[in-house]
């Protein structure tokens, strides 16, 4: 007995000691700043207290606002802008290997084209695991059940979006892209359009924001509509106005609600004027991003002005 115990405690202590050694080994690991254990660098000068946003409107925009007032970052701003601004700005810091702090999602094309990581927020701020959900208006069911099934249906996965964006990131038309995967993916497609009647060139509105993981999925679900018989139209909106839209009816439906954080506010003043059917897409995630290269891990890295 008392040997045994002996030999288990041999095995721990020596596997701490391993632990304990790698450790040591990291903290030199070529950080240039020799012997310090924390090896965060404050970027918040060189980066001029900036964060390059995207849309005023964005959930992750309003998020990162909500950052700099938690995290203390008197003096910071974040600059509106649009996706594409951002990620030619983000490609453009890579290409000199400047430090830049995004405001960033996924899925996301811009995870496989570069190597960049999500800053720590201990806070939580920008919440934990998101979905994407589809939102339709009501009535829709009883008026298009054969759309509303195959909206309700409408399920697919993070690489099946990323290829989708991918494609479109290397110059590919959104709706060539779109079709490319949709005749890759037959069996997919065939999950949300099986058992759904064919309609005669019924019309039907779309709403979404020009937001590249909103393009990638909107024109998928077109397409899904369009084969069983959709005339559909999707029309590009502010964040605020797509829900609104949905909400009085105006447009049909959207599959661009990001929950429960990211349009929490949106989803709490709408939820009882729209019928909510769901996630489309399950492992998504917004933050602050910034390029591996950077020596910083966490949103309490950077300092106030
Ligand atoms: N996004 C992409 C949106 C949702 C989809 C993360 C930029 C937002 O922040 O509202």
């Amino acid at each position: 007995m008392f040997n045994v115990n002996w030999k288990r405690w041999g095995l721990v202590v020596s596997i701490s000691l391993v632990m304990f050694l790698a450790a040591c080994g990291n903290s030199n690991d070529g950080s240039g700043n020799d012997n310090q254990e924390d090896q965060a660098v404050d970027y918040s000068k060189e980066v001029d207290y900036q964060i390059t946003g995207i849309e005023a409107g964005a959930g992750v925009f309003q998020a990162s606002e909500d950052a700099v007032e938690e995290y203390g970052l008197d003096g910071w701003e974040v600059v509106a802008s649009s996706s594409g601004a951002m990620a030619t700005a983000l490609g453009e810091a890579i290409a000199k290997e400047e430090p830049i702090i995004v405001t960033g999602w996924s899925p996301h094309w811009k995870f496989s084209e570069y190597d960049l990581k999500y800053l720590d927020d201990p806070k939580e701020v920008f919440g934990g695991e998101e979905i994407i959900a589809t939102m339709v208006r009501e009535g829709l069911e009883d008026d298009m059940p054969e759309a509303y099934q195959v909206l309700d249906n409408f399920n697919w996965s993070p690489d099946d979006i990323e290829s989708v964006m991918l494609d479109i990131e290397n110059g590919e038309d959104p709706e060539v892209a779109a079709q490319t995967w949709v005749d890759e993916n037959e069996d997919k497609v065939a999950e949300w359009t099986d058992g759904v009647d064919e309609v005669d060139g019924e019309s039907i509105e779309l709403t979404y924001v020009l937001w590249d993981t909103e393009i990638a999925s909107t024109n998928v679900v077109k397409l899904a509509l369009e084969s069983v018989g959709y005339d559909v139209e999707a029309t590009a909106l502010d964040n605020a106005i797509m829900w609104q839209a949905v909400a009085t009816g105006e447009a049909d439906g959207m599959v661009a609600a990001w929950l429960p954080g990211t349009h929490g506010e949106l989803y709490e003043e709408y939820k009882d004027q729209l019928v909510d059917l769901g996630p489309n897409l399950e492992g998504a995630k917004i933050g602050l991003v910034v390029p591996s290269y950077m020596d910083i891990d966490s949103i309490e890295d950077l300092t106030a002005k």
